[in-house]
Order: structure tokens, then C-alpha cells, then sequence
């Protein structure tokens, strides 16, 4: 069966979802492209082939002809049209963050359990990121033994304007945070955050965090927004007997002139390309096959980003460890993950 696929938000992710939708996932067919803006919803439209466009998203949710619905409005729009495709019986694969605050998503997944079945998938594309992946197989293997550490470095190009140190907590490095639980298989138990005293002229300063896991494991996490050279992400596993690093943190080396170089992309979407087709592959799959698409965020691991982001602003503001404060995992969420 087709899935007739909304998206809601044509900006830059939301058209990058359209490109996906409509030319890489077979089985899924991009039906309506909803944005405020009738021009950008239309421009989206004319270059994937949408069916129709929409300025009002609940009305787009509602629609008998749309199956399954795909949130990447701005941020702040989230937990409602999640709630929105939730009353409806739609399911919805969120962009992150799922809500912008742990209480909200817990509005969220007090409303899932009552239905009594996952219909949300968050956006944390790492999950399908061969590299995570193959990184979370190894560990799992048992070959390096157990983990002891996780190191993440998070760097943009730059900083949107007014792009503040609490932000990269709150807006870059949720991906961070559940790469690490991904990877660990474990949570999050409490954080400490740093920034350096020193700041350069335009730049938004780093945010270096270092997170505590269940299992006794200590996760760095470096998000530096404003890295001026290149979109990189890079991840290292160390663990008893071995350790293991993320194989693709750029987009190649350039040999010349007695030099070589390495080539960074500007942004996150060529990086992340191969995972987010592979999420939305899985997506599509998983309401075909009524069941959670496997090692895919849920609302839980939605709720628990947010918590980890309310622990680090909190060690940021008061210099202290801060503890993250989760409720019971309910029975919804236990563990579906899967290697793929
Ligand atoms: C941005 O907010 C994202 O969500 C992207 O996936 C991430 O790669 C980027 O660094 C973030 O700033």
C-alpha cells in the first residue's frame, strides 16, 4: 500500500524530507506540502511533485487523503502537531525536538500510551547513520569489550544570529545525547556543563558538557557552533580492550600542490544524507508493517533528550553537576532496539 505523506514546514529540512519522500522512498508517495508560506509550500511542490499544498497545517493533518504526516515546522510548533497527528490516529515522524521542553513531551507521551500504541518516531537520524551503526554493532559484538567512554565533537560553520551557548544544548546537541544512548544502550544520569571564558568577536561560544551514564560511563560532548572551518562531526568509543571512531566526519581529501586537504561539507545534510533517507525508508516501512520501525527514536527517547538539555542548561547556569530527572519508563517504550 502507498503511504500518502504530508509534510508540514517547507523550509530547509522540510524540503530536503520532500526530495527524500518523493524520489528515494518507493512505497510512500509525498501527497501535501503545508507551509505558512503558500509561495514556499508551492516551490516545494512544483520541485517534488506534491499533489497539493496547504497553508493550514491541523487541516492538512486532518485530511482523509493524507496517511502519515512528517513534522518539520519550526521547532516551537512541534509537540501540538504531534498532538494534532496523535487525536487524529496519524503516524507522525517529528523532526527533533519532539517538544521543546521535557514537560510538553511528557503531554506527548501521555497521550501515545492512552492510544496504547507508537505512532511517533523522532527525528534523530544518527540512528541510521551507517557509521553510528557499525559503531553500536562493534560495541555490542563485545570484540572491544565494554564502553568506558563516549567523545562527540558537534561543529557548525556558524552560528544563526543571536545563537546563544544555551541553544547548542538545547538545539544541536540533543543529537548528542541520544547518539550516546544509541550507541550505550544506556541513560543519561546527569551533566556538567562548561564554556570558555574566553570568546572571540563574533563568535557564539562552545559548550563542552560531560554527561554521566546508568552503566558508570562518562560521554563528552563537544557542540561548537561557530567552528568557521566545515560541518564536522566526529564521535570516538573507547572501551576496555579497544576503542573505535566514527569513519566519516567529512566529504573527502583533496591531493594538490605537495598538500592534501580535507573537504568538509557546510552543512549537516550532505554528512547525514544516507541517514536520513535510511530513517525515512524505515518510517514508511514501519506503518506499512504496523510495527516501530527498529532502533528508531520514540517519544520516550524524545522525552529523555529534553530532559538531558533541561540538566545541561541548568550545570551551565549554576556550574554544578546537575541530576537528570526522569519519570518510569512506561511498558509503551521498553526496549525495540535492533541492530540493523
Ligand atoms: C541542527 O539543529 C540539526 O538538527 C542538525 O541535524 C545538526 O547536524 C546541526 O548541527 C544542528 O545545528
Amino acid at each position: 500500500m502507498t503511504i500518502r505523506v504530508a509534510i508540514i514546514g517547507a523550509g530547509v529540512m522540510g524540503a530536503d524530507h520532500a526530495r527524500i519522500i518523493s524520489s528515494d522512498i518507493p512505497g510512500a508517495s509525498l501527497h501535501v506540502v503545508c507551509d505558512a508560506s503558500d509561495d514556499r509550500a508551492h516551490l516545494v511542490a512544483d520541485a517534488c511533485g506534491a499533489i497539493h499544498t496547504s497553508i493550514d497545517a491541523v487541516t492538512t493533518i486532518q485530511r482523509q487523503d493524507v496517511d502519515a504526516v512528517l513534522i518539520a515546522s519550526p521547532d516551537q510548533t512541534h509537540a501540538e502537531l504531534t498532538r494534532v497527528a496523535l487525536d487524529h490516529g496519524k503516524p507522525v515522524l517529528c523532526e527533533k525536538p519532539l517538544a521543546e521542553t521535557s514537560a510538553a513531551c511528557l503531554e506527548i507521551l501521555s497521550a501515545e500510551t492512552a492510544i496504547g500504541r507508537r505512532l511517533v518516531q523522532v527525528g534523530f537520524m544518527r540512528r541510521f547513520d551507517p557509521p553510528y551503526v557499525s559503531m553500536k554493532a562493534a560495541l555490542q559484538s563485545g570484540e572491544m569489550g565494554d564502553a568506558l567512554m563516549m567523545h562527540n565533537f558537534h561543529r557548525n560553520v556558524e552560528a544563526p544570529p543571536h545563537f546563544t551557548g544555551q541553544m547548542a544544548i538545547t538545539n544541536s546537541a540533543p543529537h548528542e545525547f541520544d547518539a550516546a544512548r544509541f550507541v550505550l544502550d544506556a541513560d543519561v544520569t546527569a551533566v556538567m556543563a562548561f564554556e570558555p571564558a574566553r570568546a572571540f568577536k563574533r563568535a557564539c561560544k562552545p559548550v563542552v558538557m560531560v554527561l554521566e551514564t546508568s552503566k558508570g560511563q562518562l560521554v563528552t560532548v563537544e557542540v561548537n557552533n561557530d567552528a568557521a572551518y566545515g560541518y564536522d562531526v566526529r564521535g570516538e568509543l573507547v572501551c576496555e580492550k579497544g576503542a573505535m571512531s566514527l569513519s566519516a566526519s567529512t566529504s573527502g581529501r583533496i591531493d594538490s600542490e605537495l598538500r592534501s586537504a580535507t573537504a568538509y561539507a557546510a552543512d549537516w545534510r550532505p554528512r547525514f544524507a544516507e541517514a536520513y533517507r535510511l530513517q525515512n525508508k524505515a518510517w514508511v516501512a514501519s506503518i506499512q508493517n504496523g510495527t516501530p520501525a527498529p532502533g528508531a527514536a520514540s517519544t520516550w527517547d524524545g522525552y529523555c533528550a529534553a530532559a538531558i538539555a533541561e540538566a545541561g542548561v541548568e550545570a551551565l547556569i549554576t556550574g554544578a553537576k546537575s541530576e537528570v530527572r526522569l519519570i518510569a519508563r512506561p511498558a509503551l517504550y521498553e526496549h525495540l532496539e535492533a541492530v540493523r
